[in-house]
């Protein structure tokens, strides 16, 4: 380390960054070590080491650029992220774990040498908006100009609030090497690791490069940060945040937790509406309401199906001049092309799997796709027009509903609203959804995951429910919940719901935060009534919503809900799970055994509770 990136961490005044900082360096023997602090200067200097060093290129249209993970790293790796554990942990759930003095020998082992030759980058962050009592510090040191960078777009700067930690060890810690590169990729697949020390509030990440397994920033941190929640009794959750619009310039905000690949970004994208955040928010009560922050100020989201008619905002902001890193994408002639951008797309260019050409092959005889299912892009909030007024808002924003969501094609209906609070845990709790690309492995099977949160608890199962449950204690307003299901398919496989609907969703749940609508309660909880959900159709979407559509998408499925609430009895019989949560589904149960046995009938029409 030169001197004057040693002035500069001596500048922070804090014995336990240098301590990290010096660790890292004994172990990975970086040949350089560089300190970036929040100046215009060095940020720059991190994007021009992303494009010398080869991890990123130069794209035709203004500071877009396009990186490639390595064709085995183009998700999570949810086999080898593991927690660190000195003692064993009764989760609840199935969770990965190493005893701690061997899972530290095995990383340390692969980091020990894995940055010769290379420049290790040590950069400050805001976890949520700086000055804030919501926000976390931390501190990501790489060899990967690309997860600097990255996280320069997707997080705050904050190597001056470090100053004001005064010496304190608050802060969060991730150490990530890339390991040995090969044409700008991480080559020793086999040896990736990610394990999550949750005593000492760190990471160490190596050889990998997808950003969910390398910024420590984002599901890393994420992880750390639930633990902190339980402990201190606030929320960390897989949420996005955003401004519903109602009538007369009424901003309702919302927060909204959906598992990867299951809407969460489209439906915080929705027109009309303003975003705050799209992935992570920490939610807290504060004078008796719910506020939330975004703990991010970008977007990594998945660019497959990104195009001017379902995704306008987004689209336009990939196609318009401002920093943009793509990534896993199609490049032909310096721009870039993916699945589903409805527009033609060219047979031959580079992309994660190499020089590309239409109909190649992967080693099991199976095509290559122009781009991966879980191509990305990274961009600032800011880049986007539709961006609310309230994103850097230290105080966060009130939060006046909560929605879940999952992947279900037979069981769940569009939208539901909850009996009480404790019954909307309950939905968030038993969501469910069939696998998709954002992590390695099988798709399309069905699992179970609690507030989409399942990849991240970071605490027992019960525990984190519980959290849930008592968040409502001194509540002056407390938020209503919703469970959405945008993936309802008939019986011949054709989905139910455009993927505008969930606009109308929105705003009906919005006008109920208001008592605007009236609601049918069924078994499974509110749902919305038929001429409602007509006038909104035809005033968001300009379209005619026939009987019959809202028949076949809200009709309880009864027979299907009851053989959820079978999957979920054996899932939680062996768990130490909350009464009220226990209780919840007893009576939901038993509610939807009455109703079949009242109606005699497997799939009850949802006018048919309107004479209840
Ligand atoms: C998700 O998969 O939920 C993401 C992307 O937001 S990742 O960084 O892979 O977690
Ligand atoms: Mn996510």
């Amino acid at each position: 380390m030169d001197r004057i990136d040693l002035q500069k961490l001596e500048k922070l005044n804090n014995q336990h960054v240098i301590k990290v900082v010096e660790e890292a360096i004994k172990l990975c023997k970086p040949a350089k070590v560089t300190v970036i602090t929040d100046s215009e200067e060095d940020i720059n200097y991190v994007r021009g080491l992303a494009l010398n060093n080869g991890e990123e290129k130069k794209l035709k249209m203004e500071s877009h650029t396009i990186h490639f993970d390595g064709y085995y790293d183009q998700g999570r790796d949810k086999t080898n992220t593991k927690y660190l554990l000195s003692k064993d942990v009764d989760w609840g759930i199935k969770v990965n774990s190493i005893e701690k003095d061997k899972g530290l020998k095995e990383i340390y082992s692969y980091l020990d040498g894995s940055m010769a030759g290379k420049e290790m980058l040590v950069r400050f962050f805001s976890l949520g908006p700086t000055n804030s009592v919501f926000s976390l510090k931390a501190l990501q040191i790489t060899d990967s100009a690309y997860v600097a960078h990255s996280e320069d777009i997707l997080y705050r700067p904050a190597y001056e609030e470090f100053k004001k930690l005064n010496g304190s060890p608050d802060f969060f810690f991730f150490l990530h090497s890339a390991g040995r590169l090969e044409n700008g990729v991480s080559i020793d697949i086999d040896k990736r690791r990610i394990y999550i020390d949750l005593e000492e509030n760190r990471v160490y990440s190596v050889n990998n490069q997808y950003a969910g397994n390398s910024l420590g920033l984002k599901k890393l941190a994420f992880r750390l940060a639930i633990k902190k929640a339980n402990e201190e009794g606030w929320l960390a959750e897989h949420m996005f945040i955003m401004g519903v619009h109602g009538p007369k310039d009424r901003i309702t905000y919302f927060t909204g937790a959906y598992p990867s690949a299951c809407g969460k970004t489209s439906t915080a994208m929705i027109p009309g509406q303003t975003v705050v955040g799209d992935d992570i928010a920490y939610l807290k009560k504060i004078d008796g309401v719910i506020r939330a922050v975004n703990m991010e100020s970008g977007i990594f989201g998945i660019i497959h199906s990104v195009n001017s008619e379902d995704d306008p905002v987004i689209y336009q902001a990939l196609i318009t001049p401002g920093e943009v890193i793509f990534s896993n994408v199609l490049i032909n002639n310096e721009a870039p092309y993916w699945e589903g951008m409805k527009k033609d797309i060219p047979d031959k260019g580079i992309n994660f799997s190499g020089e590309w050409f239409e109909g190649k092959k992967d080693s099991q005889g199976k095509e290559i796709p122009c781009s991966h299912k879980n191509a990305r892009y990274t961009l600032r909030l800011n880049e986007l027009n539709n961006i609310d007024s309230k994103v850097n808002d230290p105080d966060g924003v009130p939060v006046k509903a909560i929605f879940y969501g999952g992947r279900d094609s037979d069981t769940t209906i569009p939208i539901v609203e909850s009996l009480t609070w404790a019954h909307g845990v309950f939905l968030g709790a038993t969501v469910e959804s069939e696998t998709t690309a954002a992590t390695l492995g099988a798709r399309g099977v069905r699992k179970y995951n609690p507030m989409a949160n399942l990849d991240f608890i970071s605490v027992p199962l019960g525990t984190y429910i519980q959290n849930h449950l008592k968040f409502t204690k001194d509540l002056k307003v407390i938020p209503k919940i919703y469970a959405t299901n945008y993936f309802l398919k008939d019986d011949t496989g054709k989905y139910l719901n455009g993927k505008m609907d969930k606009r109308v969703w929105l705003l009906w749940a919005e006008g109920r935060v208001y008592s605007e609508y009236e609601a049918i309660e069924t078994p499974v909880g509110r749902i919305p009534k038929y001429e409602d959900l007509k006038t909104l159709f035809v005033r968001e979407l300009g379209k005619d919503y026939t009987e019959v559509e809202y028949i076949q998408q809200f009709s309880l499925r009864v027979a299907k809900y009851l053989e959820k609430m079978e999957r979920m009895s054996k899932i939680f019989e062996n768990n130490k799970m909350p009464d009220a949560f226990t209780k919840e589904l007893r009576t939901q149960t038993e509610r939807l055994r009455d109703i079949r046995i009242k109606f005699g009938e497997d799939t009850i029409s949802p006018f048919k509770f309107l004479d209840k």
